[in-house]
């Protein structure tokens, strides 16, 4: 049977409405925080609990798709054929521990490897991003998003993850050097927010399928590119050194990366 993705995105917009009650709920209960590879990659019973919750109602929409989640409990993908969802329960989990604030939960619904359906839900101002090529454009809540200005590296700002800038990886320093400045917000879903918003023109990262799944999806119907750093498309199954940036602007770092240029 075809689908019917306006269904689907009022059942997934309900079911976020669900996990964000029940995140907000358990935030002011004592947190079980873990170290994952280090004392900065964190995660906590929330992050973990929603998850579960998430692929369980997942199932119950979609029982033949394959679900990909961050904390293991989907399944074990290895191929991007069929219909296939990926699960960041709580993007930004050091801002949710150390701020309670700035995080989101994201959804991204992909078919044969095609982005259809993207959430981000910035769960603290209670607005939930979503849409896609399938719905045709992106809202915030109830109001259409128009598309961001095309604005060059030099006119705007640009998110970064600082382990990168701070070593230097790619080129990192000489294109906040040709930006208007640096934005470092901890989450790759606020980045892709801001992104939406035309507060930030773009985003470097080194990211999980998780990270960016969902931002794909809303970004690209919004006229902004994701790439590789080297201008490839990204892998939906492995880890990805992440441009996420307006057209004018990935033009100019692919010319930084290019030109091998430093400070
Ligand atoms: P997370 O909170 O879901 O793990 C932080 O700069 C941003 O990068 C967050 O969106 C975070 O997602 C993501 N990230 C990806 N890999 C990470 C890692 N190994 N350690 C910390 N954050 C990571
Ligand atoms: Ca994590
Ligand atoms: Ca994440
Ligand atoms: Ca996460």
């Amino acid at each position: 049977m075809a689908t019917d993705w306006q269904q689907l995105s009022r059942d997934v917009e309900a079911l976020l409405k669900e996990a964000r009650r029940q995140v907000i709920a358990k935030m002011h209960q004592t947190l079980t925080v873990d170290e994952k590879t280090g004392r900065k990659d964190l995660v906590t019973n929330v992050d973990k609990g929603n998850e579960q919750f998430l692929i369980r109602a997942i199932r119950q929409l979609d029982p033949q798709a394959q679900v990909l989640g961050e904390e293991g409990f989907g399944d074990n993908v290895t191929s991007v054929k069929g219909r296939l969802w990926i699960v960041d329960p709580i993007d930004g989990t050091m801002n949710f521990v150390k701020q309670r604030d700035n995080f989101a939960m994201m959804i991204g619904i992909y078919q044969d490897g095609v982005g259809q359906l993207g959430f981000i839900y910035d769960v603290m101002n209670d607005v939930l991003y979503h849409g896609g090529p399938q719905l045709g454009g992106v809202w915030a809540n109830q109001q259409q998003l128009g598309a961001p200005a095309d604005l060059a590296l030099a006119d705007g700002l640009i998110g970064m993850s600082s382990p990168l800038v701070i070593k230097d990886v790619a080129h990192t320093q000489a294109i906040v050097h040709a930006s208007a400045g640096m934005r470092v917000y901890g989450s790759a879903g606020i980045e892709m927010i801001n992104i939406m918003l035309g507060k930030t023109l773009g985003y470097i990262s080194y990211l999980k399928p998780w990270d960016f799944a969902a931002g794909q999806v809303l970004l690209n119907t919004l006229g902004v590119r994701t790439s590789t750093i080297d201008g490839q498309p990204l892998d939906m199954l492995s880890s990805n050194l992440v441009l996420v940036a307006t057209k004018q602007a990935q033009r100019d770092i692919l010319q930084i990366e290019e030109d091998d240029v430093s400070l």
